[in-house]
């Protein structure tokens, strides 16, 4: 793929957007390619995701805006569909994505950084939803999005003004969880995917599940969600040697070891 690049190295992948000389703008061919990606991830083997942008400079600096600049109201709206069904896609995606966000994340990239589980940033990245300076709203997600991430007063201030904020101000609001210098975010991003992806996968997927699905409903209903995915974990493989090896290891310590889960 030319917009889009994806390795899989120890069950954990990497989806790189490569449109540098864009800075990693989407345009249509990039979000048919992410598509086409996520699609093709093989959740039987890949435990955890990273999504980050090519290059030192910018994760993904918005939608195409040369793309977006001569649309009509129905194009306009189909794009943002196409944006959202992306996204979407990747936020519902079993397994957890953690965004390791490399610079730039305005507009649609810091809509797309929303869809992931996790967001950790490097020193030099920056975040913003500029869309009424263009005219427009946030169309990939990010009224609803931000509002949910960082609280409705706050996502309010940040679309109505269309300022950017630096990592600092973005770890501060808690829109990213952790901020490391540029050259070693990638490192800490594949070291939280090993970490998770060396956690039992089906309950790890069970967690996100019972998360996302629970923030939908009222509380009642959510923990029903939370009983069902709990109990779905039992009589698999994983749970009975993770906790046996609990207990093998109270009866005595030199049998430590740490499991090999199976994801069965
Ligand atoms: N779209 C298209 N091209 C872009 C974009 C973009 N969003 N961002 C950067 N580029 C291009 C530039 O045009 C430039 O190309 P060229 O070299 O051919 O002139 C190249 O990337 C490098 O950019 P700059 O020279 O501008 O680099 P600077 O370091 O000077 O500035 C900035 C970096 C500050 C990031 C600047 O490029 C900028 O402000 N970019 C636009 C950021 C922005 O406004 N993003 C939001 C876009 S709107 C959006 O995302 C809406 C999402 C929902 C869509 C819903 C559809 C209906």
């Amino acid at each position: 793929m030319a917009f889009v690049l994806y390795e899989v190295k120890d069950s954990v992948a990497v989806i790189t957007i490569n449109r540098p000389e864009a800075l990693n703008a989407l345009n249509s061919d990039v979000l048919d390619e992410l598509n086409a990606v996520i699609d093709g991830i093989d959740t039987g083997v890949v435990r955890a995701v990273v999504l980050t942008g090519a290059g030192e400079k910018s994760f993904v600096a918005g939608a195409d805006i040369g793309e977006m600049s001569t649309l009509t109201k129905a194009e306009g709206e189909a794009f943002g569909k196409k944006g959202n069904d992306v996204f979407r896609k990747l936020e519902t995606l079993p397994v957890p994505v953690i965004a390791a966000v490399n610079g730039f994340a305005l507009g649609g990239g810091c809509e797309l950084s929303m869809s992931c589980d996790i967001r950790i940033c490097s020193d030099n990245a920056m975040f913003g939803q500029p869309e009424v300076g263009l005219g427009i709203t946030p169309g990939f997600g990010g009224t609803q999005r931000l509002a949910r991430t960082v609280g409705v007063g706050m996502a309010k201030q940040l679309i109505y003004t269309a300022r950017n904020i630096k990592a600092d101000e973005a770890l501060r609001i808690g829109l990213v969880n952790a901020v490391y210098p540029q050259a070693e975010l990638m490192d800490e991003a594949l070291k939280m995917a090993a970490t998770i992806a060396g956690n039992a996968p089906i309950a790890v997927r069970n967690c996100k599940k019972a998360i996302n699905d629970g923030l939908q409903v009222d509380i009642d209903a959510a923990l029903v969600i939370e009983e069902k995915l709990f109990g779905d974990c039992f009589e698999s493989y994983d749970q009975k040697e993770g906790m046996a090896n609990f207990l093998r290891k109270k009866d005595d310590p030199a049998k430590v070891k740490k499991v090999e889960f199976k994801n069965a």
